[in-house]
């Protein structure tokens, strides 16, 4: 029997389910999770329970009691990182769970995409989860440490590093990132070479990638995204390549991705100062003195009212969804008593 702790369980989960066995989601098919457990891989049909709830369903990282071929519980989330699609209606979707680490990947092929790395960071605060910027392709990069340095002058906080899965520079700086029993996800546009990560990581080829084209930047989609085992005992989550990344209740998370102009703006004299001409503002003063980028300013506001914008959707969708329910409720009752009527 495997130790499940170096598949990530710590002490402290609990299942209420009394004979069932934990065991980690490795892979979500439709009507089918692949689970990893002290008895090894198994395929396991979850039961209705676990899409109760607001939890969206079993997501590749969770943590389910299985009983027999049923998983029977989805045991509740130390961090999940959460994709919504930007303007849409849709419901905001888990993509990844219960993990240590969320391995924010982006490609140096290119200019620098400073705002959609800010955009990644802070859902990654918001998962639970530490992010660390990982800068691919840097074998395509003429100076990657400058490039690494502008994304640590703009993560306040956060480890940055440049990799190359063509050379295999800086992949043991990964690798040492996810120790055994730890989990690690990655997020990113689709294209920046997450799977080859993965490849240079666990040294086979375990994701198809195609070919590097001559701008660096192929494009292509691996649908079975999962959680793999690494050699050195970590573990890591590869998920779908994101074309669009939405921000929704994230307020908390921008907060720590721009934790410089939120530890100003929690020094402003008003407390609901807009940071705009108001007398004793700290933002303002920052900015002056030259201490806060103004550019952070901005970015920090645009998210800031794309995830008010998102939050105020998903409240309207939830209210549309309780009249739907209390207007059915309102038919069933009435054609339940014309039913009775008729039978008097
Ligand atoms: N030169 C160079 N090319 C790379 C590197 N990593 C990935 N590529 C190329 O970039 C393209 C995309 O890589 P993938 O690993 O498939 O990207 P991905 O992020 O998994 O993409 P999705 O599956 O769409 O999410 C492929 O053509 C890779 O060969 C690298 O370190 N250097
Ligand atoms: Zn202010």
């Amino acid at each position: 029997m495997a130790d499940i702790s170096l598949l990530g369980w710590r002490s402290g989960r609990v299942s209420r389910f009394d004979g069932a066995e934990p065991a980690r989601v490795a892979r979500v098919d439709r009507g089918r999770l692949t689970v990893l457990g002290a008895c090894g891989p198994a395929r396991v049909v979850p039961s209705a329970a676990l899409y109760a709830d607001d939890s969206g369903g079993p997501a590749v990282g969770d943590w389910v009691a299985v009983r027999g071929e049923v998983a029977v519980e989805l045991l509740p989330r130390t961090s999940a990182f959460t994709r919504t699609a930007a303007g849409r209606t849709s419901a905001p979707q888990v993509v990844a769970a219960n993990m240590d680490a969320v391995l924010v990947v982006d490609s140096l092929a290119g200019p620098l995409r400073l705002t959609r790395i800010q955009r990644y960071l802070a859902v990654a605060w918001g998962s639970g989860a530490s992010p660390v910027v990982v800068l691919t392709k840097a074998d395509l990069c003429d100076d990657d440490d400058a490039e690494v340095a502008a994304v640590r002058a703009d993560a306040p906080g956060t480890h940055v590093l440049a990799v190359s899965s063509l050379t295999g520079q800086g992949v043991d700086a990964v690798a040492a990132l996810l120790g055994p029993g730890c989990t690690g996800a990655m997020v990113g546009p689709s294209g920046v070479g997450k799977s080859s990560l993965l490849n240079a990581l666990t040294g086979g080829a375990v994701a198809d990638t195609r070919e590097v084209r001559d701008d660096g930047r192929g494009r292509h989609t691996t649908t079975a995204r999962q959680l793999h085992l690494l050699p050195g005992g970590g573990l890591l989550i590869d998920t779908p390549g994101m074309r669009e990344l939405g921000l929704h209740d994230d307020a908390d998370g921008l907060d720590r991705a721009f934790a410089d102009v939120a530890e100003a703006a929690g020094q402003c004299r008003f407390r609901d100062c807009e940071h705009r001409t108001e007398p004793g503002c700290a933002v303002a003063a920052a900015i002056d003195d030259g201490v806060l980028d103004p550019d952070r300013l901005r970015s920090w506001r645009k998210l800031q009212r794309e995830s008010e914008r998102q939050q105020a959707r998903a409240d309207a969708r939830v209210r549309a969804t309780q009249q739907a329910r209390a207007k059915a409720l309102v038919r069933s009752v009435r054609t339940s008593r014309a039913g009775r009527g008729a039978t008097r």
